[in-house]
């Protein structure tokens, strides 16, 4: 089923015009959407060749969500997500071998080899996972929040749900107790317009997930989710108006993904044509770079650089992923309650 053309918001409020990035700014978000997709690639890659077992959900086609929030936070502020999380996890800064190690299921990964692709956390990074049940990382990101203000620490957390997810009860029971407490929590919802092979607007009454929150006096605003800018500005109204007390606050990311739902997608349910426009439009990553080259803050032969560099981690992450050795057999008796 054809969704809409463009990624470009509905609501008024989000039509406003977006800062320009200072070239700094613009440079590591390159860089860091870069990694991201690279490592995405890797993934499926490693994945086809048996490398990598159970669920894998890849982020590409996303990246400027988590890029562009994640340069509104600071040190102390969490962020949880459901399973299409590797993106999440590398903006967090969790180390990159560590995460592909424990997508083959080796020692070294986060969970030690044991959760995989949908279960990875650091306390260290404040990342809360990696959660397979739809919508249930909202009450929890909710709960994080409640823990921030109980313990009056000025930190924020972030919460990011897919337009499926924004459909499950567990969701409206968090809204309801995060604007009654006045918790600071940032709901972003990554509307990509499809859960696995269902269209939004097959599944859903009210299609601008900005307005979700209207009935518990929760602000909300849609964002063109493809350009890192808007996010960044959009996300440093949300993180402020939660951390300052206001409440919680709701985003809705405009955005898309290129590849299918999971590793086996049918791809049935949109057109090739309708991806390649997205892909060929308002590819995050392409239009940092043509900003960047016509804004003469780097030239191609710099851009190059960055792009080997990049390629370059990744496969120091493949290359641990498949050299550090599996857990040892008894480790099947640790970490679980008995
Ligand atoms: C409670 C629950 N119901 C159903 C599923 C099966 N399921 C896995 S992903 C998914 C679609 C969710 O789509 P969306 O929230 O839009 O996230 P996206 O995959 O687009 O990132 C469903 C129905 C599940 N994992 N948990
Ligand atoms: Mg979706």
């Amino acid at each position: 089923m054809a969704a809409k053309s463009a990624a470009k918001p509905k609501s008024s409020e989000a039509q406003a015009a977006v800062a320009e990035f200072t070239k700094d700014q613009d440079l590591a978000a390159y860089r860091e959407m870069l990694y991201i997709r690279r490592f995405e690639e890797k993934a499926g890659q490693m994945y086809g060749m048996g490398l990598i077992g159970g669920f894998c959900h890849l982020y590409i086609g996303q990246e400027a969500v988590v890029v562009g929030m994640q340069m509104c936070l600071t040190p102390g502020d969490q962020v949880i997500t459901g399973y299409r999380d590797h993106g999440h996890m590398l903006a967090c800064g969790m180390d990159g071998k560590g995460v592909m190690a424990e997508l083959t299921g080796r020692r070294g990964g986060f969970s030690r080899g044991k959760g995989g692709s949908m279960h990875m956390f650091s306390v260290e990074k404040q990342f809360f996972g990696g959660h397979g049940i739809v919508g249930a990382q909202v009450s929890l990101g909710t709960g994080l929040g409640f823990a921030n203000r109980y313990k009056k620490n000025g930190n924020v957390s972030v919460a990011y749900f897919g337009d499926g997810a924004a459909n499950q009860g567990q969701v409206y029971e968090s809204f309801n107790m995060a604007a009654l407490w006045k918790l600071p929590v940032v709901y972003v919802v990554e509307n990509n317009r499809y859960a696995m092979g269902t269209a939004v607007t097959r599944s859903s009454a009210q299609t601008d997930f900005s307005k979700r929150g209207l009935s518990f006096n929760i602000p909300g605003e849609q964002v063109d989710g493809m350009d890192v800018r808007a996010v960044q500005a959009a996300g440093q109204r949300a993180v402020e108006h939660a951390r300052s007390g206001e409440g919680p606050f709701i985003l809705e990311m405009m955005t898309y993904r290129y590849r299918g739902h999971s590793m086996s997608d049918p791809a049935k349910y949109r057109s090739k044509d309708e991806v390649q426009k997205m892909r060929n439009e308002h590819d995050p990553i392409e239009q940092v770079r043509s900003r960047i080259l016509a804004a003469g803050f780097a030239t191609e032969d710099d851009l190059k650089k960055i792009d080997a560099s990049v390629r370059d981690l990744v496969q120091e992450a493949a290359d641990f992923a498949q050299t550090d050795p599996e857990p040892d057999v008894a480790e099947l008796w640790t970490d679980i309650v008995k």
